[in-house]
Order: structure tokens, then sequence, then C-alpha cells
């Protein structure tokens, strides 16, 4: 049976990236609701992710978003999440909200346009140099609506080359994370649409590209935990963006369409000893909350990864390895069940008091009255979008 002792040690020692987007108004082609107390500058989006930290304490960074969170000094910035006792994490360029970016990005027909998203992108890289940030995060909304619209294996070669100029710009501590989605914005083909294309060009790049794996962006049923287990052998898992989905992308809390799901990834992370910090997977969060409040949502995403985790951290591993070998299938799938229907809360409530923050995070938030006190506070001034 796992050691208690180690593994409240490694939910201790856990760390979980909040995204500078989910604080801001975000909604749907249809509408955005706006929300009383949603942060107006990148400063105050750090400072109610300051909040989720306070709150869970496994929180202490925040993946940026460009230009979103475009400011004048970036080192200020910086020093701003220290000031907070955050990091800034990631950086994510977005290449895909520009009127030139209507037909692509770097897998534009006109060289001009991937000209200028790859310099947008290697100014990004030159914020990570600035901030201190590990890790350029990319996702490319480019794709084509119709057959015919543009070759699919000229797409490729362009991505293949914009991203070969981005590699070469990383410097020894940077490393790039390639994002796929199974579709949306495009309709009919997306040029980095699954796990396999992004690790090939993974794999033309070199150690320092890696896939990043958003769980919300594969189609109903994908085994995830396969993909994760596949990449994990092979050096390839760069991280998560964390998320759920009931049908489309749809950026939900992670592990509240299927903490099934999540708890069968999370189990393939601790297998393969990928928890560890030194494994260099980023764990991050990516949703955006339409029509929930904003950090209360962030906080229970949190938890829910947390839960997650405890449940795949009490996997008698040794129980579960002898069933396999013996070809006991029914022995295999009890060993893995039994630590899944474990209820961790009591687990987690002890670790946070030997942490120093609420044992029930959620409820803190709720009885401290901050929401109401942003609120109340942030008034005027232009609300934190996605500006779509
Ligand atoms: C959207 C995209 C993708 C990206 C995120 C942040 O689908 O997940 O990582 O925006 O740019 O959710
Ligand atoms: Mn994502
Ligand atoms: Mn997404």
């Amino acid at each position: 049976m796992p050691d208690e002792n180690a593994v409240k040690a490694a939910l201790k020692d856990q760390r979980i990236e909040t995204p500078s987007w989910a604080y801001g108004n975000s909604g749907t082609r249809f509408k955005v609701f706006p929300q009383p107390g949603v942060p107006r500058n990148p400063y105050e989006k750090l400072e109610d992710a300051a909040r989720v930290h306070a709150h869970t304490g496994v929180a202490p960074s925040v993946a940026l978003h460009i230009p979103w969170d475009r400011v004048d000094d970036y080192a200020a910035l910086a020093d701003h999440a220290t000031e907070l006792g955050l990091r800034v994490g990631a950086i994510n360029p977005n290449v895909f909200q520009d009127d030139d970016y209507m037909l692509g990005s770097v897998c534009n027909p006109d060289p001009a346009v991937r000209e200028k998203a790859v310099a947008q992108i290697l100014d990004c890289v030159d914020i990570m140099d600035r901030t201190g940030s590990e890790i350029l995060s990319l996702w490319f909304a480019d794709g084509t609506n119709y057959p015919g619209q543009d070759s699919l294996a000229a797409r490729q070669e362009r991505l293949s080359e914009a991203l070969d100029t981005i590699y070469r710009r990383l410097g020894e501590h940077q490393r790039m994370l390639l994002e796929y989605k199974f579709f949306e914005p495009a309709f009919y083909a997306t040029d980095v649409p699954d796990w396999g294309t992004s690790f090939a060009h993974c794999t033309d790049l070199g150690p320092r590209a890696r896939v990043l794996v958003d769980t919300g962006h594969h189609a109903p049923g994908t085994n995830i935990e396969f993909i994760v287990a596949t990449l994990l052998r092979r050096s390839k898992l760069g991280g998560f963006h964390f998320n759920s989905r009931f049908y489309a992308d749809d950026d939900l809390m992670v592990g509240a369409a299927d903490p099934f799901q999540l708890f069968r990834i999370m189990h393939e992370i601790v297998r393969a000893g990928a928890l560890e910090h030194g494994a260099g997977i980023a764990f991050m969060l990516d949703q955006c909350h339409n029509i929930e409040p904003k950090i209360p949502a962030m906080i229970r995403s949190v938890l829910n990864v947390q839960e997650a985790t405890a449940k795949a951290l009490l996997v008698d591993d040794e129980a579960l390895t002898a069933a396999q070998r013996a070809g006991d299938v029914l022995g295999a799938n009890e060993v893995l069940m039994d630590a899944y229907n474990c209820d961790v809360r009591p687990l987690l409530r002890e670790v946070r008091r030997e942490m120093g923050v609420e044992p029930d995070p959620s409820a803190a938030y709720r009885a401290s009255g901050h929401q109401e006190k942003l609120a109340a506070e942030r008034q005027g001034g232009q609300q934190a979008g996605w500006g779509a």
C-alpha cells in the first residue's frame, strides 16, 4: 500500500499553473457575459491568481497571453508577480485574432503574414527572457474550412519552417510546447489536429519541443491516458492544458465532465514518476469561465486536479503490477478502482492544514467576502476579456 506520508509530500509538492485569461470576461461566439469585479489589466489578473494560490497553496505561477496581457514593462510585471508570491509561467502567443490571420498565421499562404506571425512569436520569446518564463505555449488556430482551399501538405511545410525558426531562438532553459486541437475555429482541417502531428513536428525539432495535451481538444471517447502514456515513454509530453468538455471545446472546469478520465490521466503520470518537478511536465489550467464566477471556478479546478492526483497516488502499484503480470483482469481493475473510489477529501484537508491553508478553500473563499469586495472596488475601466 502507498505510504501516506509520501502521498502527502507529493500533494504538497504539486504545482498547478493558472491562466491569466481565466480571470477576464469570456463567452462564446454568441455572447460574452461581463461579470462584476473582473480585472481591468494584467496586474489585477495576477492579484486574482494570487488569491487562488493563497487559498490552495499549490498555484504559484500564472500563464500569460500576449497581446491580451501586453504591458510596457514585463520585468516590472514579473516583479509584481513576485511581490504577490507568484511567478510568471508559460507565455502564450496569440496569433489568432489579428485581421491578417484570417487564412492562418504560420501556415498562411501569404509569406508576409507568416513572417508577421513568426515575428510576433519571437517577441514572446523576448518576453520570456524578461519574465524568466521557461515555456512557450504554442496553439495555432490555423486550418481550412473547405476541401481544396489550400494544400494540406504545403501548410505542414510552412508550419515546419516557422517552428524551426522559433525553436532555434529558444534559450537553453526554454522549451516550446506545441498544442493540438481536432477542430475549431477551422471546420474542415486543422493544421495541428492531433497528438501525432504535434509529436512529428516536435520530434523533427529536438528535445526542447514537446507536445501540449489540452484535455478539451479530443473527439468524444478518446483515450487520453493512452496518449499521455505514449508521449511519456518517448519523453515528448510537455504538459497539459487542463479543462473539461462535454461536447465541443468548451473549457469547463477540469474534472467537471469526467473526473474518472482525469484520474486515469494522473495515474499514468504518477506511474511514470512524472509528477516530480524534475520530470518537467507543466500542469496548467486552460479554462474560460463564461457563466461561473472566475476565482471560485479556478479554486474548484485546482482542487479537482488535486483530488485526481491524490487518488492516483493511492493506487497500490505493487498489487496492480502483480495482478497485471498475472493476467488477473478483474483483480487489476479492482486495484485501480479501489484507489479511484477513495474519498480523498479528508486526506487533502489534512494536507492543507499542514501547509497552513484553509482545509476547504472553496468555503474559505466564499466566506471571505473577497468577491463582493472586488465588485465594489473594481468600478470603471475596461474589463479584461479575450477580445473576440
Ligand atoms: C483556446 C484554444 C487553446 C489555447 C487557449 C489559450 O482552444 O486551448 O490553448 O485558447 O490560447 O482555448
Ligand atoms: Mn489550450
Ligand atoms: Mn482550447
